[in-house]
């Protein structure tokens, strides 16, 4: 019935094109890649007109106060069109010829194109590597070697000195999707509220971002519109967390570790239009801001809804090395470093490897910070050496040893994983130095002679299933 007030049919536009308009209405998407892109707008019938003559565009939301105009992909469906009270908004319905445009699932659908990211990793600065967008310390966070992937270092914030970095240049990110990712060490959450991420335009709904910790557990802040998880954080325990915001389908979602822990749906998109980001504080209202005790490594900002493969490969691999086009890039969130020596490259499994041919023949990897943690679960799995080897620890299920991703043999549970409590170093193919004196019971010290391929190392225990599906590439 709602509709049926307020649709009003335009008349045919031309021979492919019908528009209708829903007023005071938004659209909820539930296709990730719908969005084409947003752009400011100052009138409804050049939000129609761009949507008639973009031939992506199917469906289009003005939104009037803030005079943006929203493009999607997706065909307009009835059941997505939703009143809004809070905010003036219309849907617009572009019925075209749909045998000249693509589905989103189709090979041929253009993909977004994404703004740059940001990256503040806080190695000794804090720059942003990215984009630019670099901030600036204020009342002094310490840093302290080594960061989370074993070099650089971490920013290590006192909410009694009221430490925090704030990011000089504003950065849009009203009614559009983003993801915001972090690990972070808490040594104190007893406060009511520990701010890790904020924008603030305006003390009204929506309009006052805050990635927070609330009592003790995680909570994802619009301002009156905000998503709070019930887990409780440990202090002194690294965690890594993500905040998602999807602007298609209006989905806030927070991610511990890699894992889902929380999603609802909100009431509106954020839509701040100033108000400068700050990590480390956030203030949902002027003169109360709420600050965070702990330290704070490799902040990262997309432009875009990560997917929840992308969430756990952020959080749990440590590094993979795929060797392809003669590369020694880490091409894992935390981009370890390597070094090597009398390497060359060759036809892979999957396009190229790795080759270890001499006596003094490596390839090293140094900064395995989570790996010195006692009882963390890893899995370890260096090569399509055209067998497939996989090595995967819990204390719930001890080691066990994949081989062309079958189980082949394991300890059972109960083997304890006593760890050094300092940063490990993986050398592939050889011992180096004083390395080289290996236990009897561990790998044999004599170099390796032939071809590795697909190195990744994760900081959890694979399942079956995902060392079957890595196995087979
Ligand atoms: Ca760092
Ligand atoms: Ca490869």
């Amino acid at each position: 019935m709602y509709f049926l007030l307020i649709c009003t049919l335009f008349p045919v536009i031309d021979s492919r094109t019908i528009v209708q308009l829903h007023r005071q209405s938004i659209y909820q998407s539930n296709i990730s890649c719908s969005l084409v892109h947003n752009q400011s707008i100052s009138k409804l019938n050049d939000c129609i007109r761009l949507c008639q003559d973009d031939y992506r565009c199917q469906t289009a939301v003005y939104f009037k106060d803030k005079q943006i105009c929203s493009l999607f992909t997706e065909s307009c469906q009835k059941n997505s069109i939703k009143p809004t009270e809070n905010i003036t908004a219309t849907v617009i319905c572009c019925k075209k010829n749909s045998q000249l445009l693509p589905t989103c699932a189709s090979t041929t659908t253009p993909q977004p194109v994404f703004e740059p990211a940001s990256l503040w990793s806080f190695d000794n600065n804090t720059n942003d590597s990215i984009s630019n967008y670099h901030g600036v310390l204020s009342g002094s966070p310490i840093y302290r070697s080594p960061g989370i992937n074993g070099y650089g270092s971490t920013l290590w914030f006192d909410a009694a000195n009221n430490q925090f970095v704030n990011v000089p240049t504003y950065r849009n990110l009203s009614y559009r999707s983003f993801t915001v990712q972090m690990w972070f060490f808490s040594t104190n959450t007893s406060s009511y509220t520990c701010g890790f991420f904020g924008q603030r335009h305006a003390a009204n709904a929506d309009e006052s971002l805050h990635y927070v910790l609330r009592n003790g557990s995680p909570r994802l802040c619009f301002f009156s519109d905000d998503l709070q998880s019930s887990t409780i954080i440990q202090i002194n325990t690294w965690y890594h967390i993500t905040f998602v915001y999807n602007y298609s389908s209006f989905t806030q979602s927070i991610y511990r570790d890699g894992m889902l822990d929380c999603n609802r749906t909100s009431n509106n998109p954020y839509q701040s239009m100033s108000g400068l980001i700050v990590i480390g504080k956030t203030e949902q209202q002027p003169g109360t801001p709420w600050y965070f005790s702990g330290a704070i490594d490799e902040v990262l900002l997309t432009m875009k809804a990560k997917t929840a493969s992308e969430i756990l490969d952020d959080a749990t691999l440590v590094t993979y090395h795929s060797f392809d086009s003669q590369s020694y890039y880490d091409a894992s969130s935390l981009r370890l470093k390597g070094t090597y020596a009398n390497v060359t490259f060759s036809i892979g499994k999957v396009n190229q490897a790795i080759d270890f041919q001499s006596n003094s023949s490596f390839y090293e990897i140094d900064g395995f910070f989570l790996l010195g943690h006692a009882n963390r679960s890893y899995s370890i799995l260096p090569s399509n050496v055209w067998s497939h080897i996989a090595y995967t620890y819990s204390s719930n299920n001890g080691l066990r040893l994949y081989v062309n991703g079958t189980l082949m043999n394991t300890t059972g549970s109960g083997l304890q994983y006593i760890c050094s409590g300092e940063l490990n170093t993986l050398v592939l193919a050889n011992a180096r130095g004083n390395r080289s004196s290996c236990y009897s019971q561990s790998i044999a010290s004599d170099p390796y002679s032939g071809s590795l391929d697909e190195l990744r190392v994760y900081s959890r225990e694979l399942a079956t299933d995902d060392i079957y599906v890595l196995s087979h590439p």
